[in-house]
């Protein structure tokens, strides 16, 4: 061997050596596919750490488009949140792992008042997450006559200032509710009663919105919003003009829920982070964080006091007997699909 070559390949070794120095072996991924507004940073880079992992959040702004997403082939991701009934129709068409239990030891951190309402009680393929009361924001100083109730979207003197949700199952919801209704009616007439409700709010409104209407009500843009609680609860920490209130005909309940899809890449991380959220500190944290309640009985005691006596995360008995939760109506979804194509459609 020339000179020249033994120094060429003593060049090539130190730099092969310097390359897998620099990368090491590639750390396990974490693929998150969840709401916005959703998690704590600081408890992903917790998690992070101890699992020596890289999580990635990508987020959705409703329940449809994720599904829609999914079904659309997107297979890398190894945690999902959907709400319950998402949750049912993704089980139903053989989309979700069974949960191990062996590896969820703190499964039994599940609130059991909360549990006996969830769907898959036995969390055999999901996890309660949080707890979402469907609400209406508005500003204190800025409504007069503030009732309420759904009645709010037919005020003509808010005209343009008013947004409802982008959801499907809570806005047709809300109309049913409206009119005394279940919130999860299959009956056509009830139906078709709904979309003329909220076609006629529609014609009230500035748009259906799900994320933009939080800064809107924050700063004035909008002055009374169909929102999600803890979404609510956060821009309330921006203005506190901002009113929380539910609906005295009745309003949604729902959970979000996690779950782990058949096709997750790294099934054994998503249940270490299952297991993590169900850390009784780190359900506290997140509560107090996103302001959705994470049901998990022990970390109650973890919570300030004014969050324990905050009635939209600890609402009284009375407020809970008249909100319902959105079911698992089957096929009958078409029918829903129906109506709110209609709205969408609709003057
Ligand atoms: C989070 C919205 C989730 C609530 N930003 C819907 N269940």
């Amino acid at each position: 061997m020339t000179k020249k070559n033994t120094w060429m390949i003593g060049c090539l070794a130190a730099a092969l050596a310097a390359f897998l120095c620099a990368c090491g072996p590639k750390k396990p991924e974490l693929h998150i596919y969840t709401w916005s507004d959703y998690m704590k940073p600081e408890l992903v880079k917790e998690f992070e750490k101890a699992h020596n992992c890289k999580v990635t959040i990508d987020t959705f702004d409703s329940n449809e488009a994720m599904y829609a997403k999914l079904r659309a082939g997107a297979t890398g991701y190894d945690l999902l949140f959907p709400s319950s009934y998402m949750v049912k129709l993704l089980f139903d068409l053989d989309m979700l792992l069974p949960l191990d239990h062996a590896k969820l030891p703190n499964l039994g951190n599940i609130d059991p008042k909360y549990l006996s309402l969830a769907f898959d009680k036995e969390m055999h393929h999901s996890v309660p997450y949080t707890l979402t009361i469907t609400s209406i924001g508005y500003l204190g100083s800025r409504v007069e006559d503030f009732k309420p109730s759904w009645s709010m979207f037919d005020r003509t003197d808010l005209k343009g200032r008013i947004t409802l949700l982008n959801d499907m199952r809570e806005t047709i919801g809300a109309g049913l509710k409206s009119l005394g209704y279940s919130l999860n009616s299959t009956d056509d007439a009830q139906l078709e009663e709904a979309k003329n409700v909220v076609l006629r709010w529609k014609k009230n409104i500035a748009k259906f919105e799900n994320e933009q209407y939080k800064n809107g009500l924050a700063s004035g843009e909008f002055l009374v919003t169909h929102g999600y609680s803890g979404d609510l609860m956060l821009v309330k920490e921006e203005n506190d003009d901002i009113q929380i209130a539910i609906p005295e005909e009745g309003s949604a309940l729902s959970f979000d829920d996690m779950c782990i899809p058949k096709t997750a890449p790294n099934p054994d991380l998503a249940h270490e982070f299952i297991n993590f959220v169900l850390e009784p500190r780190n359900a506290a944290d997140l509560t107090e964080f996103i302001w959705y309640l994470c049901p998990n009985a022990p970390s109650y005691e973890l919570l300030s006091e004014e969050v324990r006596e905050d009635p939209i995360l600890f609402p009284p008995e009375e407020v809970v007997a008249k909100l319902e939760m959105i079911g698992d109506i089957g096929d009958d979804i078409a029918k829903y699909t129906k109506v709110w194509d209609a709205i969408k459609a609709g003057e």
